[in-house]
């Protein structure tokens, strides 16, 4: 196949900076006359009425009144930000002649927008939510857009369906309430009634559905697609993203508290990261399904309610994205970008996925109603780095000029170009599928299987996830008013699992129906006794591939765990030992970390310490971990401080890292974690001497199973190092401080400790 030359990851960056235009020195208006006055209008005298002649006058309100263009139907609230894609090698090449995906040579660039889906423009970012992750890729055969989410099942197998979906989730129209939650009655009550969407809710009530941050997010084709090899060959294929931070997620109380403090949390730190050089990164990956093989699964690749579990078809990396440049205009880039599922490349084609089909049609349907214009991919961020030519003409804004009388195919009077380009010089050729069927609205018997995968995404979790799960059903069912909806929902629980159910049931004051054990919903908090209870709660999957559980599904197993883009809080207060906060800074910075003075106020602390952050304006859930330097005047201020306290208990409570040294241990035992971590507390990880932090099993810190081991069953009591390491709290002198931050980096790396004794009791 012909290839179009002369492309690069910059290319475009410099296609966008022809459109960039930064201010001048002279005022002007839009006509580019210059504005002597830009204060006052022209008026008939100067207490008299305002003249219609003042054309600067109308014309500045004129634009100003039409600065809006409709949001998004769905995905209203989203963050843009650009970079490139490269594979590793030319291993795809055997199964696609799409360059991007097989040319090593090539980085192809791309504009990435993440989105949440239900809540509007101004919605909080940490919604439960799906979130969109869209890829459209500037390359050299024309855009490809991988319009993604990060789940990779959807709630409908039918595009059809997908209006009532979304009249469903959205806030309820007599009252437009709630805003970006999807607990309250319309949801559950069609959710209830469609037993296909059992899998994604799941998964939207699990961690998933709370992400820590753009870049700790996996992303999803969803569908199945097809490659096309150079021979026509066709294959299957399931894209994903894989964060090479790894997914992360916050937990429940803290995104809604964040959803307060920071609605703008996600977008401000996806800016923050790319503006500090700490760019973030996915792995492509694919799975691959030689066509006919696909009838050997007992689910069908065509129904976007079931995942290919990667034990079955294992998911090969094929190349990195990197994002490295933030929007410079949100308006021009991230909100009038314009993606469509058919926006595609010789080497990629559609599979026939019912949802897919339906997506071909919306995504372009969509872009007129809201840009417009059918000029749309003339504006910069949607215009490819291909050439663009045909005989399409005219039509609100349009950019281009195109010259000459001919605008018509065939033709002999411009020698019959723009000209079709054949198949082997590049040109988009369908693959010939054969297709042959009855015309009817029927649903095939092979998408039948509703409730396989929900059991099977449930198997899969870890105890505190299925907790979670269950904890967030508590709370949207708690949510619903009508007790037909609730019982109905209850119905579907109990056939993906009977404890969960049963859990469920309890905190809606409905009978219990299992003969298994249960336990009492401690409210917001973890507790040891419903994970004990969920731990052992394990379902018999279908549609799973003869799977009882699947990899890859886990956010507590096998993902990636790292300092880097960590926020630490270090709480201080004038007279700080600042030797304690320079040594821990230093390190988060050498680990790719962020550390935060927050103190009583702005300014220095003393002995260079200096506060960029306050108790006033922010807060515990806007950071990773915490960490308390010593300096007796700094704690003793530190302890009168109920926002200090409360900083810690959050910390507690939401299973972050807390290191305290020296007189710093002294906030934590002021704060009502205290009672806890004293020795004779629950927890009791403040030893009588101090714990050795220099112990092994501290340093074995960031090990997964060894820290669950620990854990297990909620173990309580008793001080010493193994609990010390299981609850993620370092306590040490200023004579060991540089293990101190070791073992603080280790466990900030771990990122969250479950099974911290009597939460429930922390008022925070
Ligand atoms: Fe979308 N979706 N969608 N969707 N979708 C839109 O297009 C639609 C679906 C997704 O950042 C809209 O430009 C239908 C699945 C993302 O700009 C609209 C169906 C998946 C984005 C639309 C689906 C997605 C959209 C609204 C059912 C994951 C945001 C504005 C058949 C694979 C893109 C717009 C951005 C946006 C229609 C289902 C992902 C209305 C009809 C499944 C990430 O066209």
């Amino acid at each position: 196949m012909a290839k179009r030359d002369g492309m690069n990851e910059h290319s475009k960056d410099q296609d966008l900076a022809k459109a960039t235009v930064a201010p001048q020195p002279e005022l002007t208006d839009n006509l580019g006359h210059r504005i002597s006055d830009d204060q006052n209008s022209l008026r008939a005298g100067v207490r008299g009425p305002t003249l219609l002649e003042d054309a600067h006058l109308r014309e500045k309100i004129h634009h100003f009144d039409h600065e809006r263009i409709p949001e998004r139907v769905v995905h209203a609230r989203g963050a843009g930000a650009h970079g490139y894609f490269q594979v590793y090698d030319r291993t795809m090449a055997p199964f696609t002649m799409a360059n991007v995906l097989s040319d090593p040579s090539l980085r192809t660039p791309v504009f990435v927008r993440f989105s949440t889906v239900a809540g509007s423009r101004g919605s909080a970012d940490t919604a439960r939510d799906v979130r969109g992750f869209a890829t459209k890729f500037y390359t050299a055969e024309g855009n490809w857009d991988l319009v993604g989410n990060n789940i990779p099942v959807f709630f409908i197998q039918d595009a059809i369906k997908f209006p009532d979906l979304i009249h469903a989730v959205k806030p309820e129209p007599n009252v437009e309430i709630p805003q970006a939650s999807s607990a309250h009655d319309t949801f559950y009550d069609f959710i209830s009634l469609t037993p296909e969407s059992m899998h994604m809710l799941m998964w939207v009530m699990s961690d998933r559905a709370i992400p820590r941050a753009f870049p700790m997010m996996e992303g999803f084709g969803v569908h199945t697609f097809r490659l096309i090899n150079a021979q026509g060959a066709a294959h299957f294929v399931k894209f994903h993203w894989k964060p090479v931070l790894g997914a992360h997620s916050l937990v429940w109380d803290e995104a809604q508290k964040i959803a307060g403090k920071d609605p703008d949390f996600h977008r401000r730190s996806l800016a923050a990261a790319i503006e500090a050089g700490v760019y973030p990164e996915w792995e492509m990956g694919v799975q691959i399904i030689p066509e006919g093989e696909e009838a050997h699964f007992d689910f069908d690749i065509l129904d976007a309610t079931k995942i290919i579990p990667e034990d079955l078809v294992p998911v090969r990396r094929i190349g990195k994205m990197t994002l490295n440049r933030n929007p410079d205009n949100y308006f021009a880039e991230t909100e009038q970008v314009a993606f469509m599922t058919t926006n595609i490349v010789p080497g990629i084609d559609f599979s026939d996925d019912p949802l897919l089909q339906g997506r071909n049609f919306s995504y372009l349907d969509t872009q007129l109603s809201r840009l417009g214009s059918p000029n749309w991919p003339q504006l910069p961020i949607n215009r490819p780095l291909a050439p663009v030519s045909n005989n399409q003409r005219d039509g609100h804004m349009r950019a281009t000029i195109d010259p000459g009388r001919v605008s018509y195919e065939p033709n002999s009077l411009h020698g019959n170009i723009p000209n079709q380009v054949p198949a082997a010089q590049g040109g988009f050729v369908t693959y010939p599928e054969r297709v042959s069927g009855p015309k009817v609205r029927e649903r095939s018997a092979t998408f039948g299987d509703h409730y396989g995968q929900a059991r099977l995404f449930w198997n899969s979790m870890t105890p505190i996830e299925r907790e979670h799960i269950t904890k967030a059903l508590q709370f949207e069912l708690s949510k619903v008013a009508s007790r037909e909806v609730r019982l109905r929902m209850l119905g579907h629980l109990q056939r993906i699992n009977d404890v969960l159910a049963a859990q469920v049931a309890l905190e809606l004051g409905e009978p219990v129906h299992t003969s298994h054990a249960t336990a009492t919903p401690p409210g917001t908090a973890d507790s040891a006794a419903q994970t004990a209870v969920l731990a052992h709660a394990t379902s018999l999957a279908t549609a799973s591939g003869r799977l009882q559980r699947a990899t890859g599904l886990s956010l507590e197993e096998g993902q990636p765990r790292t300092p880097k883009a960590r926020q630490v809080a270090i709480l201080a207060a004038d007279g700080v030992a600042a030797g304690q906060v320079g040594a821990l800074l230093h390190a988060l910075t050498n680990a790719g970390a962020h550390g935060v003075v927050v103190g009583p106020h702005l300014g220095s602390l003393g002995n260079g310490v200096v506060a960029t952050m306050t108790f006033a304006n922010t807060a515990s859930v806007l950071f990773d971990a915490v960490y308390v330097p010593g300096g007796v005047a700094s704690i003793k201020s530190l302890i009168q401080k109920g926002d200090a306290r409360v900083f810690v208990d959050e910390a507690y409570k939401h299973g972050k890292p807390i290191a305290a040294v020296a007189e710093g241990v002294e906030l934590l035992t002021a704060a009502a974690i205290g009672q806890m971590i004293q020795p004779g507390g629950a927890a009791g990880v403040i030893a009588p001497h101090h714990v050795d932090t220099t112990n092994a099993a501290v340093q074995n810190l960031s090990e997964v199973g060894r820290v669950h081991s620990a854990t297990a069953g909620g173990a309580t009591g008793g001080a010493g190092a193994p609990q010390l390491a299981a609850y993620g709290i370092i306590i040490g002198q200023g004579g060991n401080l540089p293990s101190v931050v070791t073992h603080f980096l280790a466990a900030i790396a771990h990122h969250r400790f479950w099974g911290r004794p009597r939460l429930d009791q922390v008022p925070a």
